[in-house]
Formats: structure tokens, C-alpha cells, sequence
């Protein structure tokens, strides 16, 4: 092999080592973002304290269904856990409900008006959530994974 090829494979390989960097760090940003792809109006989680896990949870309506988004929440048990729930519903009614009986969360949340719960996630399972003043209206999961 000469030289000059020699220098042409470094070259490209350092090139593919750049791209799958560059590749992992995409993937890095859109895991961030959530486990919601499908949830368009929720913003990333924002920044906090180490220790706790910020997630902004959404009330839409597509066609006839309202619906909480993410429909999944994951985190580690013993996570401290913020939840900024905003109401994006239109219509007439501008109040729904966010409840995780689980963890003693109720809230009603106005349109136009976020609220913050925050609790610590010290049970690990899979625990509802749902509007409590609409039970038709489509809620998800909170998943606590076990501390190991
Ligand atoms: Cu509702």
C-alpha cells in the first residue's frame, strides 16, 4: 500500500468516525426530547436540578379525542418528578383533569393556565393516568422502574 492510500484511508475513517459521532448525537437530542414523537406540542423537558425529571404533559384533542401526551412517562424510582400540565384543549370546556391516584396527584388544569406537580416517584410499577372529570378522555402511564 502506498503512502498516499495510507493517508486516504485515515482520512475517510476519520471522516466515518466524525459522521457516527455526529449521528449519536442526533439520536442523543431526540431521546431528550421525550418518548413521545407523536406529541408535536410538547416542548422538550426543560433543564433542572440533578435528581429530577422534568416532563411537560399536554391535553390535546385529535378529531373527537382528548388526549394526555406523552402517554408514557418513564423514570427511575426514587426520581424526583415535575410535571408541567398544560391544557390545550379548545371548545367550550376549558377545564380537564390530571390525576395519578397512585402518587395523590389530582389537579384541574384551566386552559391558558399550566400547573406544576412535582413528587417523588418512591414506588416502582406502572400507574394510571387519566382526567378525573372526563373519564372517556384518554390518559397513559406513569412507569417507575424498579431501583436495582
Ligand atoms: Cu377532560
Amino acid at each position: 500500500m502506498t503512502t498516499a492510500n495510507r493517508t486516504m484511508l485515515k482520512t475517510m475513517a476519520a471522516i466515518a468516525a466524525v459522521a457516527t459521532l455526529m449521528l449519536m448525537g442526533a439520536n442523543r437530542i431526540a431521546m431528550a426530547q421525550g418518548a413521545a414523537p407523536s406529541a408535536p406540542a410538547a416542548p422538550a423537558p426543560a433543564m433542572d436540578e440533578p435528581g429530577t425529571r422534568s416532563f411537560t404533559v399536554v391535553a390535546v384533542e385529535v378529531d373527537d379525542a382528548k388526549i394526555w401526551l406523552p402517554s408514557v412517562i418513564a423514570v427511575d424510582q426514587g426520581d424526583k418528578v415535575k410535571l408541567t400540565l398544560k391544557n390545550l384543549v379548545p371548545g367550550a370546556v376549558n377545564q380537564h383533569g390530571f390525576t395519578i391516584p397512585a402518587y395523590n396527584v389530582t389537579e384541574v388544569v384551566t386552559r391558558g393556565e399550566p400547573k406544576t406537580v412535582t413528587f417523588v416517584a418512591d414506588k416502582a410499577g406502572v400507574f394510571p393516568f387519566s382526567c378525573q372529570l372526563h373519564p372517556a378522555h384518554i390518559g397513559g402511564s406513569l412507569i417507575v422502574e424498579p431501583k436495582k
